[in-house]
Protein backbone atom coordinates (compact mmCIF):
# COMPACT_ATOMS: atom_id res chain seq x y z
CA UNK A 1 0.00 0.00 0.00
CA UNK A 2 1.40 3.57 -0.86
CA UNK A 3 0.35 5.18 2.46
CA UNK A 4 1.48 2.30 4.93
CA UNK A 5 4.95 3.29 3.19
CA UNK A 6 4.52 6.84 3.16
CA UNK A 7 4.18 6.62 6.80
CA UNK A 8 6.95 4.04 7.45
CA UNK A 9 8.84 6.64 5.55
CA UNK A 10 7.91 9.72 7.36
CA UNK A 11 6.75 8.32 10.31
CA UNK A 12 9.65 7.49 12.46
CA UNK A 13 11.95 10.69 11.35
CA UNK A 14 8.26 12.94 12.03
CA UNK A 15 7.72 11.31 16.00
CA UNK A 16 11.54 11.60 16.98
CA UNK A 17 11.75 15.24 15.46
CA UNK A 18 8.51 15.57 17.74
CA UNK A 19 10.31 13.85 20.41
CA UNK A 20 13.41 16.06 20.37
CA UNK A 21 11.64 19.22 20.90
CA UNK A 22 9.03 18.02 23.08
CA UNK A 23 12.28 17.10 24.97
CA UNK A 24 13.84 20.83 24.13
CA UNK A 25 10.44 21.93 25.48
CA UNK A 26 10.79 20.29 29.07
CA UNK A 27 14.31 20.97 29.46
CA UNK A 28 13.49 24.79 28.92
CA UNK A 29 10.27 24.42 30.96
CA UNK A 30 12.96 23.11 33.71
CA UNK A 31 14.51 26.33 34.42
CA UNK A 32 12.03 27.46 37.21
CA UNK A 33 10.36 24.62 38.07
CA UNK A 34 8.18 23.39 41.11
CA UNK A 35 8.34 19.84 42.43
CA UNK A 36 5.84 18.30 44.25
CA UNK A 37 5.82 14.16 45.23
CA UNK A 38 5.28 11.95 48.33
CA UNK A 39 1.93 14.20 49.32
CA UNK A 40 -1.15 13.12 51.06
CA UNK A 41 -3.52 13.82 53.36
CA UNK A 42 -4.48 12.40 56.70
CA UNK A 43 -8.07 11.08 57.01
CA UNK A 44 -10.08 12.57 59.51
CA UNK A 45 -11.38 11.22 62.49
CA UNK A 46 -15.17 11.20 63.17
CA UNK A 47 -16.41 14.21 64.36
CA UNK A 48 -13.43 16.32 63.82
CA UNK A 49 -13.35 18.90 61.36
CA UNK A 50 -9.41 19.33 61.27
CA UNK A 51 -6.21 17.46 59.32
CA UNK A 52 -2.97 17.64 57.97
CA UNK A 53 -1.37 17.49 54.41
CA UNK A 54 2.06 16.30 53.54
CA UNK A 55 4.40 16.49 50.79
CA UNK A 56 7.65 17.41 49.59
CA UNK A 57 8.41 20.51 47.61
CA UNK A 58 11.58 21.40 45.17
CA UNK A 59 11.81 24.53 43.44
CA UNK A 60 14.90 25.64 41.27
CA UNK A 61 14.67 28.39 42.47
CA UNK A 62 14.33 30.43 45.55
CA UNK A 63 10.64 31.04 46.34
CA UNK A 64 8.01 31.24 49.09
CA UNK A 65 4.85 29.39 49.47
CA UNK A 66 2.68 31.72 50.43
CA UNK A 67 -1.15 29.88 50.32
CA UNK A 68 -2.88 27.50 49.71
CA UNK A 69 -6.54 26.00 47.95
CA UNK A 70 -8.42 23.31 48.43
CA UNK A 71 -11.29 21.81 47.37
CA UNK A 72 -11.44 20.03 50.99
CA UNK A 73 -11.08 22.50 53.52
CA UNK A 74 -12.35 26.12 53.75
CA UNK A 75 -8.86 27.68 55.89
CA UNK A 76 -5.66 26.36 55.19
CA UNK A 77 -2.25 27.62 57.13
CA UNK A 78 1.02 26.82 56.77
CA UNK A 79 2.51 24.78 60.00
CA UNK A 80 5.81 24.22 62.09
CA UNK A 81 6.06 21.80 64.33
CA UNK A 82 9.01 21.87 66.86
CA UNK A 83 10.06 20.11 70.29
CA UNK A 84 10.43 22.83 72.68
CA UNK A 85 11.97 22.42 76.57
CA UNK A 86 10.12 18.79 76.14
CA UNK A 87 6.69 19.84 74.70
CA UNK A 88 5.53 19.37 71.21
CA UNK A 89 5.00 23.19 69.84
CA UNK A 90 2.96 23.99 66.49
CA UNK A 91 3.29 27.22 65.19
CA UNK A 92 1.43 29.05 61.90
CA UNK A 93 4.01 30.46 59.37
CA UNK A 94 2.86 33.32 57.41
CA UNK A 95 5.12 31.69 54.02
CA UNK A 96 7.22 28.81 53.91
CA UNK A 97 10.80 29.35 52.43
CA UNK A 98 11.81 26.97 50.15
CA UNK A 99 15.58 27.29 48.76
CA UNK A 100 16.27 26.69 45.13
CA UNK A 101 17.14 22.90 44.44
CA UNK A 102 17.06 21.98 48.21
CA UNK A 103 13.83 19.09 48.77
CA UNK A 104 11.17 20.73 51.63
CA UNK A 105 9.79 17.88 53.61
CA UNK A 106 6.39 18.92 54.89
CA UNK A 107 5.80 15.34 57.22
CA UNK A 108 4.21 14.26 60.43
CA UNK A 109 6.13 15.78 63.14
CA UNK A 110 7.74 18.56 60.93
CA UNK A 111 6.35 21.12 58.45
CA UNK A 112 2.88 20.30 57.37
CA UNK A 113 -0.57 22.53 55.83
CA UNK A 114 -2.87 22.30 58.20
CA UNK A 115 -6.76 22.06 57.44
CA UNK A 116 -9.43 23.36 59.10
CA UNK A 117 -12.97 23.86 58.65
CA UNK A 118 -13.32 20.23 56.49
CA UNK A 119 -15.78 20.58 53.77
CA UNK A 120 -16.54 17.12 54.45
CA UNK A 121 -15.25 13.90 56.18
CA UNK A 122 -11.52 13.06 54.67
CA UNK A 123 -12.54 9.19 54.31
CA UNK A 124 -8.73 6.89 53.12
CA UNK A 125 -8.76 6.05 49.65
CA UNK A 126 -10.32 8.82 48.42
CA UNK A 127 -8.12 12.02 47.08
CA UNK A 128 -8.25 15.80 48.07
CA UNK A 129 -7.18 18.54 45.63
CA UNK A 130 -4.95 21.36 46.52
CA UNK A 131 -4.02 24.60 44.74
CA UNK A 132 -0.34 25.81 46.04
CA UNK A 133 0.41 29.98 45.35
CA UNK A 134 4.16 30.31 44.97
CA UNK A 135 5.79 34.55 45.09
CA UNK A 136 9.60 34.23 44.29
CA UNK A 137 12.34 37.10 45.24
CA UNK A 138 11.67 39.11 42.01
CA UNK A 139 7.75 38.85 42.66
CA UNK A 140 6.43 36.34 40.56
CA UNK A 141 3.56 34.20 41.34
CA UNK A 142 3.09 30.54 40.27
CA UNK A 143 0.52 28.31 41.06
CA UNK A 144 0.96 24.44 41.08
CA UNK A 145 -1.98 21.75 41.68
CA UNK A 146 -1.32 19.04 43.52
CA UNK A 147 -3.68 15.96 43.94
CA UNK A 148 -3.19 13.90 46.81
CA UNK A 149 -4.39 10.55 48.25
CA UNK A 150 -6.50 10.55 51.87
CA UNK A 151 -4.70 7.82 54.14
CA UNK A 152 -5.24 6.80 57.37
CA UNK A 153 -1.56 6.70 58.37
CA UNK A 154 1.65 7.69 56.79
CA UNK A 155 2.87 5.80 53.65
CU1 LIG B 1 -0.73 22.24 62.56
Amino acid sequence: MKTTSLLKKIGLPLLSAMFIASILISACSKQDSIEIKNQWVRASNDGQDVSAAYMTIVSNEDTNLIAIDSDVADVIEIHSMSMENGVMKMRMLDTLDLIAGKPTELSPGGFHLMLFDLKKPLNAGNEAHFTLHFRNKAGQEKTISVTSAIKAEAP
